[in-house]
Order: structure tokens, then C-alpha cells, then sequence
């Protein structure tokens, strides 16, 4: 098939899983169109499969705000038709669901049926979407798609919770790639981060609020009383230099490295002995599934989609949103111990292995 995938191209997790999914469609021998703003943080090598197209948004000094959903509505209108694309999958509601739905009425007056699936990702529902702002939008433009599918069942019910949706939605979890993410022998650079063989711990988001950092480092300040340990802090947002304030309040900086955005986040993974998400919400929570199939156990909140992944007392533990007392009872519980430790990673791996690529890439085809 020809696939035209609209996504935010940034570190977020919509976008990463939509990169991913195209690079799998096109492995597969479908020919993959990625619409979008700037080259996905993924597509950052060449496949005969794999074509990207930028939307451009020619500004004007009467805008205060440039249009860009009309951008991308004509660019999809364009790639459509030259491109003689058989479907459109949008990831993320806002404005990709709408634009899309814009261009499909557009089209049709070139006489082109252009099927078109939304995948909703989480704050394009949770918290954006609702939002009055954008709410009618959402609703229509979610009923217009052809096809809906959510990350997990919580998200899927939080939809019809929140909006009048009277489309089936099908639950399509994310995967996870093992050939990439799997645990690699990175010695010298876990030497380098921890030289006293200290537990590491590793936390990655786009430090939003949403995504609680500043609990990581409280969380991570308890351990330290009873585990000597290093916190790798990956990625990179609003809300890092308060977390960087506080471990100067804390008097922790020499154990916490904040390394920004990272690529290679499987290499950083492949030395991690804990990963923590103590998010306020989280449809799924994709980058708990990478460092899961890396073998790294997680602590998480028990937020949204969380407890469809991490199985508590097996595959890591969850607490209610900002029980850090409880999140780092947990981490201590399994970090003080060589055995114990050594099953949880295990167990993760085995779990992960359930949103294995293979698995779900045949569900969205
Ligand atoms: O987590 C983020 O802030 C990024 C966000 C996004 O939409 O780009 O991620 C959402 O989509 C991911 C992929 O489906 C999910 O694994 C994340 O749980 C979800 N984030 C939230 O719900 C906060």
C-alpha cells in the first residue's frame, strides 16, 4: 500500500511510535509517505520505502499565529494526489485528525476517496483535546476518521468518557523494536557513569509536567539514603531547570547527570538497573516498554494506561501519583538486592516481549 503518516516529528512519544511504525510499514514493503514539519527525531537514514515531504508554512505579517493545519490540509491534498496514496494515518488528534478530515473533503472534489485513520496518543485526549479550545474539533474530527484506534483501553475509555464518540475505537498498544531496544554490553560506559558499580537509575521524557520529574529526583534522593546510586536524567523541557534546582537544594548534584535529548537511548538503557515514570497521567507509557525490553525493570505511577504494561511486584511496581515514599520504598526494595533485582529484569524483558514489533505491526495493517 501507499501510506501517507502525518506526526509530530519531536521526541515525544506519538511521534516515535508513528516514526517507527512507518519504518516497519516500509520493511514490510509498503511505500511510506511521513507528512510533517520537520524530519522525524527517527527517519534519520536512507530506505528505497521511505519518503518524506515538509510542510512548509509561508508566513505573512498579519498572521499573529501561522495557519499551520491549512498548510498541512494542502500538502495532504498534494502528496495525496501525486503521490496516488492509498490511506492517510494521522497520530494525534490536534490538528492532524482535522486537517486530514479537511483534505478528504477537498480531494473528493478531485473525484480521490482517501480513507483516513486517527490514532489517539493521550494528551491529544487527556489533556489537550479536552480542553474547550479544542473540544467540538476533536469530537467531529475523531467521528469523520474512517478509523480510530487508542494506545490502551484506559485511553480508549477516557474518549468515550470525555467526548461524544460514536465510532468504534480499537485498542492498538505500542510496541516496542527488540532487535533495537535489547540489552548491549556497554561496560566502559556504565564505568564511566557509575566507577563504584553504583545501581543506575535512568529517567527519559519531555519534561513536561505531566511527567512529574521533580518526584524522580525526590525519589531518587530517598534511595540514595540506602543504595548508593546515579540518576541519568535523559531528555529535555520546561520543567529541567527546576529539576536541576532542586538537586542543588537536595545536595545531590554529584549523582545526577542530565544528559538532554539523547538518540541512542537504548545504549543508556543498556546500563540502567531501574527506570522511573511516576507520571500524573500516561496513556501507556512508551519509554517504561523500551527500558522494560532492555531488561530495566520500572516504578511507576499507577496513572492511565500504566497498569496495562507494569505488572506490580513482577515486572517493577506502581504507587498512586506522587507517593514518593512509596515509589522509593519500592526501588530501594529492589535495588538492595542482587537476586531479587536480577528476576525483576527478567520478568520485565518477558513482558516486553508481548508488545514486540512483530505483533502489532500485523493489528495496524
Ligand atoms: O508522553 C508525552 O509527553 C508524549 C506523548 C505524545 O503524544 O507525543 O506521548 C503519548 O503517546 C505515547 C505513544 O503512544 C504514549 O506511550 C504516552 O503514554 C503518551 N503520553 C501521555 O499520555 C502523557
Amino acid at each position: 500500500m501507499k501510506i501517507g503518516i502525518v506526526c509530530y516529528p519531536t521526541f515525544g512519544g506519538s511521534g516515535v511510535l508513528a516514526t517507527e511504525l512507518g519504518k516497519a510499514l516500509a520493511d514490510n514493503g509498503h511505500q511510506v509517505h511521513f507528512i510533517t514539519y520537520s524530519q522525524p527525531a527517527r527517519l534519520d537514514f536512507f530506505s528505497a520505502n521511505l519518503f518524506y515531504h515538509e510542510v512548509s508554512v509561508a508566513n505573512y505579517p498579519l498572521f499573529d499565529y501561522a495557519p499551520y493545519e491549512s498548510a498541512l490540509a494542502s500538502k495532504l491534498v498534494d502528496v495525496v494526489r501525486f503521490e496516488k496514496l492509498d490511506i492517510l494515518h494521522v497520530h494525534y488528534a490536534i490538528p492532524h485528525a482535522s486537517a486530514a478530515f479537511m483534505a478528504k473533503q477537498i480531494l473528493a472534489t478531485y473525484g480521490i476517496h482517501i480513507p483516513v485513520v486517527t490514532t489517539l496518543h493521550g494528551t491529544d485526549i487527556t489533556l489537550v483535546g479536552k480542553d474547550l479550545t479544542y473540544k467540538p474539533v476533536v469530537t467531529f474530527s475523531i467521528n469523520q476518521s474512517d478509523g480510530v484506534t487508542a494506545v490502551s483501553h484506559n485511553l480508549k475509555e477516557d474518549t468515550y468518557k470525555h467526548f461524544d464518540i460514536h465510532k468504534d475505537i480499537r485498542v492498538i498498544p505500542n510496541f516496542v523494536d527488540m532487535n533495537r531496544f535489547k540489552l548491549k554490553a556497554k561496560d566502559h560506559f556504565k564505568k564511566a557513569i557509575a566507577p563504584n558499580n553504583e545501581r543506575i537509575i535512568v529517567h527519559t521524557s519531555n519534561f513536561r509536567k505531566v511527567k512529574r520529574t521533580q518526584d524522580v529526583i525526590y525519589i531518587f534522593e530517598k534511595i540514595l539514603k540506602k543504595v548508593s546510586a546515579k540518576l541519568l536524567m535523559v531528555g529535555d523541557g520546561p520543567e529541567r531547570p527546576y529539576c536541576e534546582q532542586l538537586c542543588r537544594d537536595l545536595d545531590i548534584c554529584d549523582n545526577v547527570r542530565f544528559l538532554g535529548k539523547q538518540d541512542a537511548v537504548e545504549e543508556i538503557l543498556s546500563i540502567a538497573d531501574l527506570f522511573m515514570m511516576p507520571s500524573e497521567s500516561e496513556s501507556f507509557g512508551l519509554a517504561a516498554l523500551e527500558a522494560m525490553a532492555c531488561k530495566v525493570p520500572v516504578i511507576t505511577s499507577n496513572a492511565g494506561g500504566l497498569p496495562e504494561l507494569n505488572v506490580d511486584g513482577v515486572t517493577g511496581f506502581m504507587d498512586a501519583v506522587g507517593d514518593v515514599q512509596e515509589m522509593a520504598h519500592h526501588a530501594i526494595a529492589i535495588l538492595e538486592d542482587d537476586q531479587r533485582l536480577q528476576s525483576f529484569k527478567e520478568n520485565a524483558y518477558t513482558r516486553a516481549k508481548e508488545f514486540d514489533l512483530k505483533l502489532i505491526l500485523p493489528i495496524y495493517e
